[in-house]
């Protein structure tokens, strides 16, 4: 197992990681989540835990939900989901009845799994209606306010895992609040950028905000739910007629415990709460707004050289290449700047008349290179770089030197220079 760590950090040290879902954690988030955290039983919530011995784990947990709260500007932040989909979970477990109709942004069109695809949980428990983005690869917004219109849905979802441009969360409050639906807003992408005030937030807007804590949030792998109002003693029963609206925090608490999780990952609470508290810090506003910049400058890069860009652009961390015009697959792109330690995933389009498995774009984000200090003139090498590597997949000697390339770059960026193995 140590070998093979040491070559997952060899690789993630050589190489471009362009991952738009993955970053680098500091050297402190990795110490709190390699820590004693992970000895502790502590079901329950802060001073209300079904095990004794918990009076640190109390501070640990309500340090990192109050550090949560300050960033988001939120009155109440559940940081127990073990990750993005449970904590998603967590929200359809609280707020709605099995059979209920939920409403997402479709698979194919850069949605999530959880926001209603078909053989998700939430496709096969749940009534689901998708929606799906214009040909420009734009979110038609009076399109969606008549599908809501006619579909009335119980639950609006907005999110997604490939979307290049922001949301407008008032307008999706507005329009989920008209049929009496929740509107819940799953920022696992954009959670960095929306901590460091680069780009706007849904607080205010959305009944609950889900996100992970791994993304452009550059924390450990996990998640928190957030929603505003104070949980009443997790140990009454809510009345039987409560409001659920006035209830939220109460109801996504239990959702998550006894609902469907056992003890939270204490180590991993930690390193959120660390997390957090270098995402409160000026630098990191700077971070998210670099994040951006870079990706703008990618995209320019990549459009020079040819490349069609999913909405002809970015205004977050990513974009999304449509390769169809490059006569090669999402597949052949990914194995082959693979090879050039170029890191990137596969990624359906808009309308894309491929699968998952095999479609015709690739995805690329800036959150992790940024956090190795590339600005915008890196960026475009990086861009340059992947365009050689596409017009020459076939030649294993070019895609040798590219690498080659790579490598130098990334050695002028050194990752982790106090860690070895
Ligand atoms: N797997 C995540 C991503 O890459 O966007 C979504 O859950």
């Amino acid at each position: 197992m140590h070998s093979f760590l040491k070559g997952e950090f060899d690789r993630q040290r050589d190489g471009f990681e362009l991952i738009a879902s993955e970053n680098y954690v500091s050297t402190s988030v990795l110490e709190a989540l390699g820590s004693i955290g992970t000895n502790k039983y502590s079901e329950g919530m802060v001073g209300k835990r079904y095990y004794g011995g918990n009076e640190w784990i109390d501070k640990i947990e309500g340090l990192a939900a109050s550090r949560a709260k300050k960033l988001f500007g939120v009155d109440h932040a559940n940081v127990q989901p073990y990750s993005g989909s449970p904590a998603n979970q967590a929200v359809y477990f609280a707020l709605l009845n099995h059979g209920d109709k939920v409403m997402g942004l479709n698979l194919f069109f850069g949605g999530h799994l959880t926001h209603g695809w078909k053989i998700n949980f939430s496709g096969k428990y749940f009534d689901s209606v998708q929606y799906k983005t214009g040909t420009d690869g734009l979110l038609d917004y009076d399109a969606l306010e008549k599908q809501v219109k006619e579909e009335r849905p119980k639950l609006l979802f907005c999110g997604a895992t490939a979307y290049p441009r922001l949301y407008d969360y008032k307008r999706m409050g507005e329009i989920a609040h008209a049929v009496d639906a929740y509107f819940v807003a799953d920022i696992a992408h954009e959670a960095g950028l929306i901590a460091g005030k680069a780009i706007p937030s849904p607080a205010g807007h959305a009944d609950v905000i889900t996100t992970t804590t791994h993304k452009t949030l550059r924390g450990p792998r996990g998640a928190m739910i957030m929603c505003n109002g104070e949980p009443s003693n997790p140990l009454k029963p809510l009345p039987k007629d409560a409001d659920p609206r006035k209830n939220l925090p109460t109801l996504i608490d239990r959702a998550i415990f006894p609902g469907l999780q056992g003890g939270p990952h204490n180590h991993t609470t930690a390193a959120i709460g660390v997390a957090l508290g270098e995402a409160l810090r000026p630098e990191f506003q700077q971070y998210a707004k670099q994040i951006i910049r870079n990706a703008k400058s990618l995209s320019e890069t990549l459009i020079d050289e040819g490349f069609e860009l999913v909405s002809g652009g970015t205004d977050n961390h990513l974009m999304l290449i449509d390769l169809t015009n490059k006569g090669v697959t999402g597949q052949e792109a990914e194995d082959a700047l693979g090879l050039a330690n170029i890191t990137v995933n596969k990624n359906t389009v808009p309308w894309d008349k491929r699968t998952p498995y095999d479609p015709s774009g690739i995805r690329i984000g800036t959150p992790a290179l940024t956090t190795r200090g590339f600005k915008e003139s890196e960026m475009k090498q990086v861009g340059i770089l992947i365009s050689s590597t596409i017009r020459n997949i076939k030649d294993k000697e070019k895609i040798e030197g590219i690498k080659k390339s790579v490598m130098e770059l990334c050695e002028e960026f050194p990752l982790y220079p106090d860690l070895s193995y």
